[in-house]
């Protein structure tokens, strides 16, 4: 074997060990008040649809492998009456983390759009929640960017009773926009600016609540930077070195 074989064969093998490696094994608890479709994808794009549910007293659980630079996305829509919510607890089996509803890890934020929500796997509702990400992530929409959530009661408080399936120190969340209660944005019937959208990052630890691509989560933009300035790395060392 030359060198040049050698060298791919080593790349070949580090490159299956990565990805391998960096596969985390996700575990996702949840229920909507009213409805609400589950999306995975990057911090710029939804690129898979997971499922979806438009029964609150239902509590739906998903496992799927995620790499660590990925997003978890629900789309949250609500019949605007009595009362809505969003109730959920996110493992992350590989790691060792649980986060619920209410933990930092989580953002939301509101599109404005009312209407249908994207609630399928169509290419159509792909680009359409794609769209809306990176409005968000440029502060371009109704909540103007990503923004806090509010906690209302713990699982097991009225109307909708304990739901099983969720640790009870599990918190109702909405988001506190449009004529929703500032204080408790899940009691009352209200639009707080929808649809919303919950994230969470693989990523997230209980150190680091909100990864994003200034610390766990290197975008494109970030990589092509790195190779830029391994480049100038590489050019610089072939110049006498300065004091
Ligand atoms: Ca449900
Ligand atoms: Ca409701």
């Amino acid at each position: 074997m030359n060198f040049f074989s050698k060298m791919l064969v080593a790349s070949t093998i580090a490159a299956l060990f990565v990805s391998s490696a960096s596969a985390d094994q996700i575990k996702v608890s949840m229920t909507v008040d009213n409805s609400y479709a589950l999306y995975t994808g990057t911090l710029t794009s939804a690129t898979t649809f997971i499922g979806t549910d438009g029964n609150w007293p239902s509590v739906e659980t998903y496992n799927f492998n995620l790499t660590g630079g990925s997003y978890i996305y629900v789309v949250t829509s609500s019949d605007k009456s009595v009362a809505q919510g969003f109730l959920a607890q996110f493992e992350n089996l590989t790691q060792g983390y649980k986060f619920y509803s209410q933990d930092p890890q989580w953002q939301v934020m509101a599109t404005g759009l009312g209407g249908n929500a994207p609630y399928a796997g169509t290419p159509a509702d792909i680009a359409l929640l794609s769209q809306e990400l990176l409005d968000a992530n440029s502060g371009g929409n109704a909540s103007n960017g990503w923004a806090d959530f509010t906690a209302g009661a713990n699982n097991g408080a009225g109307p909708w009773g304990l739901m099983s399936g969720i640790d009870a120190a599990a918190k109702w969340v909405w988001y506190a926009g449009g004529n929703c209660d500032a204080t408790n944005p899940t009691n009352g019937g209200c639009d707080a600016g929808e649809w919303l959208v919950f994230r969470i990052a693989v990523a997230a630890t209980p150190d680091n609540p909100r990864p994003d691509a200034n610390n766990n989560v290197p975008e494109p933009t970030t990589l092509a930077l790195l190779g830029l300035g391994l480049i100038g790395l590489a050019t610089r060392r072939q110049r006498p070195s300065r004091p």
